[in-house]
């Protein structure tokens, strides 16, 4: 799976959107996403303006943010077209299917109106993806533009998602293609479907971490987030699209960061892919 290509992947795929992302990664030949943590929406259309040409997936957390509206999405929807990403709303769903399903599609938010992509835990089991699906079936969204990422392992340190309950939310992403895209994770190990797309956080590079790095790959902040650089999770890991968060929003230039980022990750894509 590790060494075929994202355009093969697509081929194979199961899930409509999943087909979606590995065509779009192909064709734009770019991995990165990026994790848009900030708390104005006028700075969060800004990055998503200056990193769009380098990017297939803008990631969001709208609960982050002071001065959520409508407006904001329909720009921000505006920009994807524009630069030809998908929008994943990093909501980390975690409740029984009924509140889930009412978290997605009602609510300030109304997540399933205007993301192409969600984050749901894995702990509630499959209940939770039959909400979202319940959701979409009675939305204007079709099911077929929507799609989930289950977070099967996390970045941070101490983490509990290990050992056998890693292994079943792999399982419930490669049993559930029907509404999962993708896996969000640290390693392959596991994973076998081609289809399912490995999202993984935690990527910054050592120079844009202003020297607290602790050793070769492994770094922190502070907070209990582990860093490891974009060479290290597509050809170690097995990322098939990398997530950056403050290595890009915090750069002096997020655009010039991203090239960067987005250079570094397909150039270790090629690496990985070749005979
Ligand atoms: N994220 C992780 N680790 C996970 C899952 N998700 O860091 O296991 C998300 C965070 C944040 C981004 O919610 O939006 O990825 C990482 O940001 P950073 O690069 O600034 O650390």
């Amino acid at each position: 799976r590790l060494k075929t290509t994202f355009e093969s992947r697509a081929e194979k795929s199961s899930n409509a959107m999943s087909a979606k992302i590995l065509r779009l990664v192909a064709s734009k030949r770019t991995t990165l996403c990026v994790a848009a943590d900030l708390s104005n929406t006028d700075k969060v259309l800004e990055l998503a303006n200056a990193v769009g040409p380098y990017i297939c997936i803008f990631k969001t957390h709208v609960d982050a943010l002071e001065d959520f509206s409508k407006k904001f999405v329909q720009e921000l929807q505006q920009l994807a077209k524009v630069h030809n990403f998908l929008i994943m709303e990093d909501r980390k769903f975690g409740d029984i299917g009924h509140t889930a399903s009412l978290q997605y599609g009602a609510g300030c938010f109304n997540i399933a109106d205007w993301a192409d992509l969600v984050t749901v835990h894995a702990i509630p089991g499959p209940g939770i993806i039959d909400g979202l699906i319940n959701c979409l079936e009675n939305s204007k969204s079709q099911l077929s533009d929507r799609a989930c990422f289950i977070v099967a392992e996390m970045s941070s340190k101490d983490t509990l998602t290990t050992g056998s309950y890693l292994s079943a939310a792999i399982k419930l992403a490669e049993t559930r293609e029907d509404f999962v895209a993708g896996i969000v994770s640290q390693s392959a190990t596991g994973i076998s479907s081609p289809g399912l797309v490995q999202l993984t956080p935690g990527v910054r590079t050592i120079s844009s971490q202003n020297g607290k790095e602790r050793n070769g790959t492994s770094r922190e902040d502070g907070l209990g987030q582990q860093y490891n650089s974009p060479d290290h999770v597509v050809l170690e890991r097995g990322a098939d699209i990398a997530v950056v968060g403050r290595g890009i929003t915090e750069a002096d230039s997020p655009s010039d960061a991203a090239k960067l980022y987005r250079d570094l990750l397909w150039k270790a894509y090629e690496e990985r892919v070749a005979v």
